[in-house]
């Protein structure tokens, strides 16, 4: 028997654990690690199925290609031969433009990924480059971006000092926090109440999250904006603005004074569902020391995301909370993103179609369906997937579904065959979480406190490492074939991020290691990789400091608080204060426990239970509608039509439905045996890629007006 401590690399809470293995290297225990320098134990269902994901059967080991319809597998040399006989005609017959990527979700969790995907990217060189982003966080790259010039620096409420805490779209008690690693929410939620604080949540479900809370306010979908301007106009409007230390860092106080002006609390209390004296005092309570507002996908993937995302800060800092322990603060990781921070643009180039704005180098992928199906110029003809199932997690899935069979070639970088990777004439897989090492570069930088924790491999594999198949496809996309000298391009991407940093190359690493070796010894900790090799429960660098004006790289050196392309948006929710009031149904998602977005239905022990892909219904608009708990119903949109079993529940207010995303794995041609035997549906058939946050072209997957009828 042996034991080996782990990162969970599943969400962003970064949780230590303890893996058992046997002789035979199969893992017969999962558990937390109590040692931990920041998780001390704590685990989910999904950390504790690590051992189900390894063992999957259904996990690929080798790539498969589609010959005639049928997908065989091939040696790694074959997929590359047919990569290189195909990718290189398309890129000089009809330019970089003509491939695209989808860089799905796991990239982020994945250094491989992270840090040799963006070399394959900037290869080859296209403006069709589209994320997950643009369905989950792309507003807060935004806000932080117009703010405060860093599109990365997005401060995260200092979890462990706050005494009030005020949550909107989010439920972390299941999603175990985004935008904000903090493993154990349920424990540091539960700090904040010892403190003597209080928990507010704002949210069209009564969550756990919300259950727990000291007061929930059940908001109307997609009105954020408005209630978060409306707590603006009370504090101006009562003079308790009070940004304190941060008065010399400031521009566009006055602006924002005015902008707030028409949405009082009575002008907003209609549309939000939030009475006005209510707002009054929520608004109050914001001035408490170690107050801090938090905002998340609720917030978001709606349509007015981006000014949602901003007034969330501006709230911060006019209560004097930003930048302060207790309130929203910028992590320092030990690890900083490298690249000169030049200042925040957008609107770099646009999409082809629709001419949506370029924003920190993507497009959304709401439109990728049309950069495929329409002729012309710059048409897209290949796609890459990269840890990504946009056919379950995009809006008009069903359209993206049927555009993809157009394509002349595709390519999937993914651990399944499943309703993306069937799509695609070569699938290249990549070794399991316990195969590969792991570090969080991304999620250190949102951490509730300054944290670092480095994984070694725990298993040895066939499988190539993913940042050598991104240096593969990088030789293809560069001319130099499938041969190319994967060991001289990575000695390339080491010399490049030691120069970038300051420093010389040395030692014998290679990969990912090699990196993070190097932006530790350039980050501000003083540590090396050696250090965090040396300490399996990781090193703790203590609580969040404050960080302005270091952290700030606006064009003035000010935090902008109204920046000119969010400010550019407010006539938009303006004119939703003159808007008749709509009664009509809207669409929400949601999050359960044991899944993780599309990928982790293919497990046993994360799908017992039940079919959880239900849409729940109020009772009120049950009767009036007909529907049955239990029984089918049918949600239609503008953009499709599913059916869905009924759950009636008072958890949603009159007006709302809910059904979460991730489900619909009933296809032809995918390989997931459980996944399949459960399929649910695919919630975002009725998802309508038409329906985006402007600023920041991310979806409304929150807030989609639908109609339900009994089947
Ligand atoms: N309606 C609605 N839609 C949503 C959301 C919502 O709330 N509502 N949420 C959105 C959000 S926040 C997100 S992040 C997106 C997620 O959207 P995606 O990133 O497109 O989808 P995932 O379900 O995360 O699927 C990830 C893929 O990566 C593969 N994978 C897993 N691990 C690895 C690995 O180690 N290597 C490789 N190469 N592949 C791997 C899986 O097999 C799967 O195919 O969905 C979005 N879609
Ligand atoms: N178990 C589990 N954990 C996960 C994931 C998962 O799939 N399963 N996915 C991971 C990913 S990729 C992400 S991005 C994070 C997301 O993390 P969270 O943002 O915490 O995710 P959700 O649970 O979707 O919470 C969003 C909440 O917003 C509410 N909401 C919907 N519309 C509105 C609105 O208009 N206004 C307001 N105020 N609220 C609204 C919903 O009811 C829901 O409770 O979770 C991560 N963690
Ligand atoms: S909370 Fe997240 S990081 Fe922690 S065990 Fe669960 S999935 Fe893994
Ligand atoms: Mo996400």
């Amino acid at each position: 028997m042996t034991t080996a401590h782990v990162t969970c690399p599943l969400c962003e809470a970064t949780c230590g654990l303890e893996v058992t293995l046997d002789e035979n290297q199969q893992v017969t225990r999962v558990k937390g690690d109590e040692k931990d320098v920041f998780s001390k134990g704590y685990i989910c269902p999904k950390g504790a199925s690590l051992g189900a994901l390894h063992h999957d059967p259904d996990r690929l080991a080798a790539p498969l290609l589609k010959r005639d319809g049928e997908f065989v597998e091939v040696s790694w040399q074959e997929a590359y031969d047919e990569i290189d006989r195909r990718l290189p005609p398309i890129l000089e017959q009809h330019g970089r433009d003509a491939v695209a990527v989808y860089a799905g979700n796991p990239g982020v969790h994945n250094i491989a990924l992270t840090l040799y995907g963006r070399v394959l990217y900037k290869a080859l060189g296209t403006k069709n480059f589209y994320s997950a982003t643009s369905v989950d966080q792309m507003p807060k790259h935004f806000s932080a971006g117009a703010m405060f010039g860093d599109p990365l620096a997005i401060p995260v409420p200092d979890l462990d000092r706050t005494k009030h805490l005020l949550i909107l779209g989010a439920n972390p008690l299941v999603s175990n926090g985004s935008l904000m690693t903090a493993p154990d929410i349920r424990g540091r939620l539960r700090g904040i109440r010892n403190r003597g604080g209080k928990i507010v949540v704002v949210d069209p479900r009564r969550t756990r999250t919300a259950a727990f809370a000291d007061e929930h306010h059940a908001i109307r979908p997609g009105t954020d904006a408005l209630l978060l301007f409306a707590l603006l106009n009370v504090l101006f409007a009562e003079n308790l603005v009070q940004p304190g230390r941060l008065e010399a860092h400031l521009n566009g106080l006055d602006d924002v004074r005015e902008l707030a002006r028409p949405f009082t609390p009575e002008a907003v209390a209609p549309r939000t569902g939030i009475d006005a004296a209510a707002i009054r005092r929520m608004a109050r309570e914001l001035t408490a020391d170690n107050a801090v507002v938090y905002g998340r996908i609720g917030t978001t993937t709606q349509a007015f995301g981006t000014v949602a995302s901003w007034l969330v800060d501006v709230l911060n800092v006019l209560t004097g909370n930003l930048d302060e322990p207790g309130g929203a603060m910028f992590p320092l990781a030990a690890c900083q993103p490298t690249g000169n921070r030049r200042p925040f643009a957008v609107g770099r180039w646009r999409s082809r179609v629709r001419g949506y704005p370029e924003v920190v180098g993507e497009l959304p992928v709401a439109t990728l369906a049309d950069e495929i199906e329409t002729p012309g110029d710059g048409q897209v003809r290949a796609l890459i997937t990269v840890s990504g199932n946009p056919c379950l997690s995009t809006p008009n899935a069903g359209r993206l579904a049927a555009a993809l069979e157009r394509l002349d070639f595709m390519i999937s970088v993914d651990v399944y065959l499943n309703e993306t990777s069937r799509q695609a004439d070569v699938i290249l897989p990549g070794p399991s979480p316990l195969e590969r090492p792991h570090f969080d570069l991304a999620f250190y930088q949102l951490s509730v406190r300054n944290v670092a924790n480095w994984t070694p491999a725990t298993l040895p594999t066939e499988l190539p490492q993913e940042w050598e198949t991104m240096l593969r496809l990088t030789g293809i996309v560069t001319g130099q074939g499938p041969e190319a000298d994967v060991a001289a391009l990575d000695d390339f991407v080491a010399a490049e991020t030691a120069r970038r940093n300051g420093l010389a190359v040395t030692g014998d690493r290679t990969g990912p290691a090699r990196l993070v070796d190097l932006l530790l010894r350039a980050g501000p900790y003083d540590v090396t990789l050696a250090d965090l090799e040396a300490a399996p429960h990781g090193m703790d660098f203590g609580p969040l400091k404050p960080r302005i004006p270091e952290v700030l790289c606006t064009a003035s050196g000010r935090i902008e608080l109204a920046p000119e392309p969010i400010v550019a948006d407010v006539p938009r929710l303006c004119a939703e204060l003159e808007r008749p009031l709509d009664d009509g149904l809207v669409l929400i998602g949601r999050r359960h426990l044991s899944s993780n977005n599309s990928w982790m239905h293919n497990l046993e022990p994360l799908i017992r239970g039940g079919n959880r892909c239900t849409v729940l219904v109020h009772p009120e608009d049950a009767s009036r509608l007909g529907l049955t708990d239990g029984a089918l119903a049918s949600v239609t949109s503008r953009a499709g039509k599913l059916e869905v079993p009924v759950e009636v529940t008072d958890e949603v207010r009159p007006g709302v439905v809910s059904i979460p995303h991730g489900w619909g794995h009933d296809v032809d041609g995918s390989r997931t045996r459980v996944a399949r035997a459960n399929p649910g549906v695919n919630s975002n058939l009725v998802a309508d890629e038409t329906l985006l946050d402007v600023p920041s072209g991310t979806s409304v997957l929150n807030g989609i007006p639908v109609e339900v009828a009994p089947v």
